[in-house]
């Protein structure tokens, strides 16, 4: 079965880390860690999970392309499958983390699942997937609590994979949001809060793959 769930394993605690990886990286299509991670294990963590699972570094990227560039050298000697970079310094700045990503691939916010991201970031989505849509970009972030914009996003997305948080506390659904148009639902506190991670997955993939069959 091929898992749209990617985890987000914001635990700040080495060894709970570990051991709730083990249990889950096997039936989900990527882990993505967090700076709480990474500050509280350091940045061999990226490396370690790497060595079996896809790992997507969600270090939001937002600088000028200079320090764009100095923070992709750092993050590229750890090897991960993916970076999350913030879209509104520019496409400058994006465009310098292209250039150094070298096998990494970038995945950029375009809209968030938070209330406050209604004010500022949201209103210009549009033209964030405008402008990304055309770049060497793996994927775009977009919240899986906000139908409307997930649908709009989806349809102009070209190429991109939509990567939607926002499930599950926040209030959106794993399955609205795949059939909504994300390709991966990202998960974190009802997954790694839950009583029985691997069961929690497995139903959660299992909702989707009948989703889908039945959509079809
Ligand atoms: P949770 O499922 O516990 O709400 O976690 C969601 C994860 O996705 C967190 O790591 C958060 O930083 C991240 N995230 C988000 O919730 N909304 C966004 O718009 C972008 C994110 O990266």
């Amino acid at each position: 079965m091929k898992s749209r769930i990617v985890a987000s394993l914001d635990v700040t605690d080495r060894n709970s880390l570990i051991a709730l990886w083990e249990r889950i990286r096997k039936n989900v299509f990527a882990i993505k860690i967090n700076w709480p991670t990474v500050l509280a294990c350091g940045k061999s963590i990226i490396s370690e999970l790497s060595k079996e699972s896809r790992v997507i570094c969600d270090f939001k990227i937002a600088d000028i392309p200079n320090t764009d560039k100095l923070i992709m050298e750092q993050i590229r000697n750890e090897k991960p499958f993916a970076v999350i970079a913030q879209a509104f310094p520019g496409m400058d700045s994006i465009d310098s983390l292209i250039e150094n990503a070298g096998e990494i691939k970038i995945i950029v916010v375009a809209a968030m699942s938070n209330p406050g991201a209604s004010k500022y970031l949201n209103p210009n989505f549009p033209r964030i997937m405008d402008d990304i849509r055309e770049r060497n970009i793996y994927g775009a972030v977009v919240g899986g609590n906000n139908i409307d914009m997930l649908r709009e996003t989806s349809r102009n997305k070209g190429n991109l994979k939509i990567f939607s948080p926002g499930i599950g506390v926040q209030g959106g659904s794993p399955v609205s949001a795949i059939l909504n148009g994300s390709d991966y639902i990202i998960i974190g506190r009802s997954l790694y809060n839950s009583s029985n991670p691997e069961e929690y997955v497995d139903k959660i993939n299992l909702d989707i793959e009948n989703a889908l069959a039945t959509k079809k």
